[in-house]
């Protein structure tokens, strides 16, 4: 079940003061001139340590899929919804659209031949797919391909539309920043072109984007500037895959390279400067091999995890789920966290998408690794 937000109150001096008539009316004018006093509200307020509204929480893959589907048949997509996204929704935070306080995960759905039309906004915003292919997302008119286990990054203000050129419905997952952004009151959208260019409509097998940004360690001398996002609008899996079975090889010949023993992670990060692919979120590969299992870790900040290949079991607080492939869970902030991969699987993939960089920038980060003292 949701661990509801436990008031910590403060240490025993923090005392309530007696009642009386004339504090009854000290409260009665607080509450005619709009003041409350911290001292009600400081357990709640001030906590010893971060008591995350939001719940360990877990959608099952088949079912996100199947509802998906139906939505293509019942529901349009077009101009003024947008997108045929579906939001997971953490039922302890408001009923808003939030899989947690600051990120927004959907799966998207789009049918063959179907446009999803250009538009921008100043949230930041990545594509992962699961499985299939047949859709190019077009990021300020550079048609780039989604298939199986590819990321694509996009950050704010870039125009970007979504079309299906295959005979096949396909689903994706999209991570954004939404909420972050609605509850700082910083959003800015704006609807683009009706329709898209032959050239923009094209289905090439690589994107301009990676014939100039895609060469491990090459930059191009005539780009010049540092980017608060990524120019590289997709990350392949073959890369992904090739770069995580290395760490394990790596660490099975006696390097030390791995997070810990049997886990080896990636993270997607900006060719400019060796940063976070979005100002606002991480994004990580990982993968446990069989009979292996992550360090426990609890954070600051909220991270949203899908399960891209392989089985196992994992832990978030006192949740604990068998998961396979698709299924999508919630980490709340400072909840422990550990995943295992299964005894009958070789590997267990993580995809994983966190907050954290919001919280580095302000200089609140905070990670424990090992099992969490009471
Ligand atoms: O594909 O442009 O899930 O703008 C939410 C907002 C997807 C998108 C979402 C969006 C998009
Ligand atoms: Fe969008």
């Amino acid at each position: 079940m949701p661990s509801s937000p436990t008031i910590t109150t403060m240490p025993t001096h923090a005392a309530q003061p007696d009642d009386s008539p004339a504090l009854q009316a000290l409260y009665r004018g607080f509450e005619q001139e709009r003041l409350i006093p911290l001292w009600t509200q400081i357990g709640d307020l001030m906590p010893m340590h971060p008591q995350s509204k939001a719940s360990a929480c877990l959608w099952r893959w088949k079912r996100l899929n199947e509802l998906a589907a139906e939505a293509g048949r019942l529901v349009p997509v077009g101009r003024g919804g947008e997108r045929r996204a579906i939001a997971l929704a953490n039922p302890t935070l408001g009923g808003r659209p939030y899989a947690t306080p600051t990120l927004w995960a959907a799966i998207q759905y789009l049918m063959p031949g179907e446009n999803a039309p250009e538009h921008r906004h100043t949230q930041h915003a990545f594509r992962f797919v699961l499985e299939g292919e047949g859709v190019w997302t077009v990021v300020n008119g550079d048609a780039v391909r989604m298939s199986r286990g590819d990321f694509l990054p996009q950050g704010g203000w870039n125009w970007h539309a979504h079309h299906n050129a295959a005979t096949r419905p396909m689903a994706w997952i999209d991570g954004l920043d939404i909420p972050f952004a609605y509850t700082t009151e910083s959003q800015f959208f704006e609807m683009g072109r009706a329709t898209l260019s032959a050239d923009e409509m094209g289905t090439p097998q690589l994107s301009r984007s990676e014939r100039l940004w895609a060469h491990p360690g090459l930059r191009p001398v005539s780009q010049t500037n540092d980017s608060a996002t990524t120019p590289l609008l997709a990350y392949r899996w073959v890369d992904t895959d090739r770069a995580l079975n290395e760490q394990l090889a790596l660490e099975a010949e006696g390097h030390a390279v791995t997070l810990s023993p049997g886990h080896a992670a990636v993270r997607y990060s900006n060719p400019t400067n060796g940063r976070d692919v979005l100002p606002t979120v991480r994004c990580e590969m990982h993968r446990i091999r069989s009979g292996a299992a992550s360090v426990e870790r609890r954070e600051v900040g909220s991270s949203v995890y899908q399960v891209f290949d392989g089985q196992g079991s994992v832990q978030v607080g006192a949740e604990r789920w068998q998961v396979e492939k698709g299924d999508m869970f919630v980490v709340p902030s400072w909840q422990p966290f550990t995943a295992r991969c299964g005894a009958d699987a070789p590997a267990l993939d993580l995809f994983r998408f966190s907050d954290t960089p919001i919280f580095e920038a302000v200089h609140a980060y905070r990670v424990q690794l090992g099992a969490a003292q009471a």
